[in-house]
C-alpha cells in the first residue's frame, strides 16, 4: 500500500492516491486530507499545570532539546500513520497535536490525558526524558487513535488490548523510521535506565523478561492492580503481533503452534484495520482474534487469515 503522490507540507492540497488493499486499483482515499501537521510543544516547567507556556509551534524550532524532541517525534508518529494508513492526525481530521514537557520533577512516565501528551523528564536513573525515544510518542499518541476509533475501554482485557495497540504501533512507527532489526521489538530502549545497556522498558519477543509482563492467555493477570493489569496482560497480544510479524513459537514454548511470518507491514495493516474497523470499546482477546483474523482474510485473503489465528493459538488465546 504505497502513497504513489505525495502533498508536500507547504505545497497545494491535493488527493492521496492508494493502491487499494483488496482490489489493486488507484483509489483516492480521504480527499479531504491535507497532510499539514499541525504541533504545539509547551513546558511545564517543572510543574503539573496543562498546557503550560508554548515553546515551540508549527514551522518552527527550539534550542530546547527535550521540546524539540517532542515536535519531532510528534512529526515522526504523524507521518506514520499518514503514510502507512492515510490517516490525518490523531482524529483522522487533522487534529493540533499538542505535547508538554518538563512535566513535574523527577517524573518517571509519560500520558496522552484525553487531550493532549504529557512527558516527564524521567529522575536520571530509571529514565532520562520521555519525549526523546520515539516508541514513547508513538504509544501515547496511539492512545488518542484508539480513544477516536475502538475506544477501548482502559481496564482489564479491553485495557490490554488498549495498551498493545499502543506498543504494536510503536514497533510500527520504529520500523517505518528505522527499518526492521532486534531493537524493533524493545520498546522505550532509548529512554529507559539510561545507565544499563541493552535493556528496555517492554519486550514484544519475549514479554516476560520484564519481570512483570505475562505472555499466555490462561496464565493472565486477573486481579485489580494496573487497571486489572492493562500492561502486564498487553504481552499477550503485543507476542502475537511479534509472532505474526517474524514468525516463530511462543518463546517459552508454551504451546507449539508455529506461526508463518507475515512481516511488521501487513502485521501492522492487520491490526489497524481491526482497531479501527471492528473492535469494540469492552472488546476481549477473543474478539481480538476475530477481528485480526476478519482483517487479515479482507486485506491479504485466507492464508493471512490462518496466519493470525495460529498468532493467537500461540498465546493461548482460544479461537
Ligand atoms: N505511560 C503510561 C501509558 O501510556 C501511562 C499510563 O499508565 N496510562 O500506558
Ligand atoms: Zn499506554
Amino acid at each position: 500500500q504505497a502513497a504513489v503522490e505525495y502533498a508536500d507540507e507547504e505545497g497545494p492540497q491535493r488527493d492521496v492516491v492508494f493502491a487499494d488493499a483488496v482490489s489493486g486499483e488507484l483509489v483516492a482515499r480521504h480527499p479531504q486530507i491535507h497532510r499539514v501537521k499541525n504541533r504545539k510543544v509547551y513546558s511545564a516547567n517543572s510543574g503539573t499545570k496543562l498546557p503550560g507556556s508554548v515553546v515551540v509551534s508549527e514551522g518552527g524550532s527550539t534550542g530546547d532539546k527535550v521540546a524539540q524532541a517532542a515536535y519531532d517525534l510528534s512529526g515522526v508518529t504523524y507521518d506514520f500513520y499518514a503514510s502507512q494508513f492515510g490517516r490525518d492526525s490523531f482524529n483522522g481530521a487533522g487534529a493540533t497535536i499538542h505535547s508538554t514537557v518538563h512535566y513535574s520533577k523527577n517524573y518517571v512516565n509519560a500520558f496522552w490525558n484525553g487531550q493532549q501528551m504529557v512527558y516527564g523528564d524521567g529522575d536520571g536513573y530509571y529514565a532520562s526524558p520521555f519525549a526523546q525515544d520515539l516508541d514513547v510518542v508513538a504509544h501515547e499518541l496511539t492512545h488518542a487513535v484508539t480513544q477516536y476509533e475502538a475506544s477501548l475501554v482502559y481496564q482489564n482485557q479491553s485495557g490490554a488490548l488498549n495498551e498493545a495497540m499502543s506498543d504494536i504501533m510503536a514497533a510500527a512507527a520504529d520500523a517505518y523510521k528505522n527499518g526492521v532489526s532486534a531493537k524493533t521489538w524493545l520498546l522505550a530502549e532509548t529512554c529507559w535506565t539510561p545507565g544499563v545497556a541493552n535493556d528496555a522498558m517492554r519486550y514484544m519477543a519475549n514479554p516476560t523478561q520484564d519481570g512483570q509482563s505475562y505472555d499466555y492467555y490462561p496464565e493472565r493477570y486477573t486481579g485489580q492492580q494496573d487497571n486489572g493489569g492493562v500492561h502486564i496482560n498487553s504481552g499477550i497480544a503485543n507476542l502475537a503481533f511479534y509472532l505474526l510479524s517474524q514468525g516463530g513459537k511462543h518463546p517459552r514454548n508454551k504451546t507449539n503452534t508455529v506461526v508463518p511470518a507475515l512481516g511488521i507491514d501487513k502485521a501492522a495493516q492487520i491490526f489497524y484495520r481491526a482497531l479501527t474497523n471492528y473492535l469494540n470499546s469492552n472488546a476481549t482477546f477473543q474478539d481480538a482474534r476475530n477481528a485480526t483474523a476478519q482483517a487479515a482474510a479482507e486485506l491479504y485473503g485466507a492464508d493471512a487469515a490462518t496466519a493470525v489465528h495460529a498468532a493467537w493459538t500461540a498465546v493461548g488465546v482460544p479461537g
